[in-house]
C-alpha cells in the first residue's frame, strides 16, 4: 500500500473484503475459473499442458504472474503459435484479464505448462493447481486430466467448473 495519498476508509475496507474473498478462493467474484483440465500424456512426458478460462468479474486488469501445483517441479505460462508452418511455444511471465472479460487458454494458444510430473498422471487424475495474482491474491483449481477437451466426449459427468 502507499500511503503517500491516503486510501479512503471505504477503499480500505473493500480492500480487506476483496482479501477475505480471496482467502476462501473464488467465491468472491474477483475471478471465476472455468472448464479446467489438464491433456493426458504418455506416462514418460516430461511436460503436460493445462487449459482453463479465466474470467475476470471486477472492473480493473487482473493480472496472473505465477502458478505452481504440488505434483509439478514448476508451473509456466506458455503461448503457442504457427510460424513459417513450424508450431513454436514461447513463454509470457504474465496473463492479463481485461476487466469484465474471460481470457481463455485452449489447445494450440496459450496454455499452462506443467514441467516435470513428480509421478506420472493419467486420465481420471487430478491436478492441483495454486494461480496468484500481483496483488497477491490466490486461486486454487483442480483440473481433471482428460484424453480430449471438455464438451468432445460423450460424458457429461465430469465437466469441472470451479465455483
Ligand atoms: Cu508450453
Amino acid at each position: 500500500m502507499n500511503g503517500e495519498n491516503g486510501m479512503s476508509l471505504k477503499s480500505l475496507l473493500s480492500g480487506l473484503s476483496l482479501g477475505l474473498a480471496a482467502a476462501v478462493a473464488w467465491a468472491g467474484g474477483v475471478l471465476e475459473i472455468e472448464h479446467p483440465w489438464v491433456r493426458e500424456s504418455p506416462p514418460n512426458a516430461s511436460m503436460m499442458a493445462g487449459y482453463l478460462t479465466l474470467v475476470n468479474e471486477t472492473d480493473r486488469p487482473l493480472v496472473l504472474v505465477g502458478a505452481s501445483s504440488p505434483q509439478f517441479e514448476r508451473v509456466e505460462f506458455h503461448r503457442s503459435r504457427v510460424e513459417g508452418g513450424m508450431a513454436r511455444m514461447t513463454r509470457e511471465r504474465e496473463l492479463v484479464v481485461a476487466p469484465g472479460k474471460a481470457l481463455r487458454l485452449a489447445p494450440g494458444g496459450r496454455h499452462l505448462m506443467l514441467v516435470k510430473p513428480k509421478r506420472a498422471l493419467r486420465a481420471g487424475d487430478r491436478v492441483e493447481l495454486t494461480l496468484r495474482d500481483a496483488e497477491g491474491r490466490s486461486w486454487q483449481v483442480v483440473l481433471p486430466v482428460r484424453r480430449q477437451a471438455p464438451g468432445m466426449g460423450a460424458g457429461h459427468d465430469d465437466h469441472g467448473h470451479a465455483h
